[in-house]
């Protein structure tokens, strides 16, 4: 039986000069490709020597760092499942996920060990290790002791390689899994879509600037240079002013629209800095049009937009060169989405038939790409999919004459902000938890930086008085950072309809200006 371990055919894109540079990073450092080969081995015996289970969760959440990334991979190369989880969130949320998908071993950084480990030993954790992103903490330390020679675990294409939290638009986050296939089959797609160089033809050089514990950090930009052996240039965090330095280094560059927008407030962006780059690619929310014009008109280059999810991967993109199933189309529309991706299935729905160009509906998909369901969910993952087999995905779109597809808004009640996902339903929850309110609704509004951030709006028992400053205040102690109301406001009553639902429509259309530039 062949071995369907995405380790593997990452690591047979690898230049065969292994001691050439795979990771360069903003600190001065450098990593061969010969040292992503014995890290993960190292790591990976480690996670081996504990004896987990099959289909063992590996739930991490530590800073950005090239051993953060070696960690991914050789949780793959030992044959458990990796389970990201953002640095912003805090311990209620850490506990959910950590309850949840019962991970055998947590990574965490060594400041939060204190509070993280009594969490992960109570949901059955065999082993909690830190990892700092200064190359310390006790992982490194004890794979120190490991050998650097590993033979990667032999996988089906359908084992699971990570689990994603994802959604929450009623009840809480879901962790969708991925299989090995479904990730591998997207890098495969992808790295031909978008025209990547490998070593032999010149080479692409990709400017990594995303955090890597959702699909676009870790799974797009992160496999696209490993698949290629591509040299990463490796930001710890986004800078604009250090991104823009880089680009003169560089011919890959990929970001969420809020990277692009700080980008474009920075006056060293130039055609000049931006002479050696082949491809900007953006995606995780939409892409204004201005953003788009304004890179054009800057830089001389097109930026590509591309559209997916945690539970597919990629789905859609612009084209990179003319693509044949679309009448030869090459042109990079902005304010689109693109073509499916080949493989990858794609409808537009009305009741039960589907909408020919032109007409808007509900998004649909399928493809090797698309996830094997939500963990320990089976109903929910049932409401997902159509008889016929179908993802629904929540996105409301139409394509046109020439098969672009573009996103005109969503079915399910979801801010992006920044590119990070907020889930109304869960922040409301919260607000509504606080002593003296009474109900509460979040809606995105548009915002010049993030794209959209979130607003809320809450009502109060009869005899409380508390302020909406109050009401964000409290919430900081509890939620991840990006999931903060940028405003509070307390009123009277909340619009409702004669259903009696709360009209986000009229509140997101009261709130629309205030954070016009
Ligand atoms: C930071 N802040 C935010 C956000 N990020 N507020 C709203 N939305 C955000 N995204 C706030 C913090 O709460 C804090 O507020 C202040 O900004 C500074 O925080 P800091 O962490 O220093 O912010 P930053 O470093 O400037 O981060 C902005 C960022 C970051 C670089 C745009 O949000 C980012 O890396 N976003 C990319 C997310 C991403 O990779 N998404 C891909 C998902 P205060 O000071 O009041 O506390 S994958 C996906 O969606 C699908 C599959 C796909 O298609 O790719
Ligand atoms: P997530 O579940 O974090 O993976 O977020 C996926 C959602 O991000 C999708 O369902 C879309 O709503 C949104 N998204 C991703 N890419 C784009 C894009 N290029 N334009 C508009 N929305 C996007």
């Amino acid at each position: 039986m062949s071995n369907h371990n995405l380790f593997c055919a990452l690591r047979s894109g690898f230049p065969a000069d292994l001691d050439s540079i795979a990771f360069e990073t903003d600190g001065g450092l450098c990593y061969s490709w010969r040292d992503v080969e014995r890290a993960t081995a190292m790591m990976a015996n480690l996670l081996q020597d504990l004896q987990l289970e099959p289909g063992a969760r590996i739930a991490v959440q530590v800073e950005k760092s090239v051993e953060a990334a070696m960690l991914y991979l050789a949780t793959l190369r030992a044959g458990y499942v990796f389970l990201p989880l953002n640095t912003a969130y805090q311990s209620a949320e850490i506990e959910y996920f950590v309850g949840n998908a019962e991970p055998a071993v947590v990574v965490c950084s060594s400041k939060d060990f204190g509070w993280v480990s009594p969490i992960a030993f109570k949901a059955g954790a065999k082993a909690v290790y830190t990892l700092d992103d200064d190359r310390t903490g006790s992982l490194l330390e004890r794979a120190a002791h490991c050998s650097d020679a590993h033979e990667p675990a032999v996988k089906s294409a359908d084992d699971l390689a990570a689990i994603l939290y994802t959604s929450g638009t009623t009840g809480r986050s879901k962790g969708a899994m991925l299989t090995h296939d479904n990730l591998l089959s997207n890098a495969v797609v992808l790295k031909d879509y978008w025209g990547w160089r490998s070593h032999k033809d010149g080479g692409d050089v990709l400017v990594h600037a995303l955090p890597i514990f959702h699909v676009h950090g870790l799974f797009v930009a992160l496999h696209g240079a490993l698949i290629n052996g591509s040299k990463m240039i490796w930001l710890h965090k986004f800078d604009p002013k250090l991104a823009i330095a880089k680009l003169a280094e560089a011919t890959v560059f990929m970001g969420v629209p809020t990277l692009y927008v700080r980008m474009l407030g920075e006056a060293s962006l130039t055609r000049q800095a931006c002479s050696r780059m082949r491809l900007f690619i953006s995606g995780s929310a939409p892409l204004l049009i201005e953003t788009f014009r304004d890179w054009q008109q800057r830089t001389g280059h097109t930026i590509l937009e591309r559209y997916g999810m945690s539970e597919t991967a990629m789905l859609t993109s612009n084209p990179y060169r003319a693509d044949v199933r679309f009448a030869g189309q090459s042109e990079r529309r902005g304010g689109t989405v693109g073509f499916p991706l080949p493989g990858v299935g794609v409808r537009v729905r009305g009741e039960s038939v589907d909408l020919p160009a032109g007409q808007i509906g509900g998004i649909e998909v399928r493809g090797p790409n698309v996830f094997k369901g939500y963990w320990r969910m089976p109903e929910k993952t049932r409401e997902e999919f159509t008889a016929d087999g179908w993802f629904k995905t929540g996105d409301v779109g139409q394509v046109d004459e020439r098969g672009y597809i573009t996103i005109v808004g969503r079915s399910k009640d979801l801010i992006i902000s920044g590119g990070y996902n907020v889930y109304p339903a869960e922040i409301e929850g919260y607000i509504n938890d606080l002593p003296g309110v009474a109900e509460s609704a979040l809606v995105g509004v548009a915002h010049p930086d993030f794209g959209e951030v979130g607003v809320a709006v809450l009502t109060l028992k009869p005899g409380a008085s508390l302020t909406g400053e109050a009401v964000i205040a409290a919430l900081k102690s509890r939620l991840a950072n990006f999931k903060i109301p940028k405003r509070c406001f307390v009123v009277d009553q909340l619009p409702r309809n004669t259903m009696g639902k709360v009209q986000k429509n009229l509140l997101r259309e009261q709130y629309k200006g205030m954070f016009a530039r």
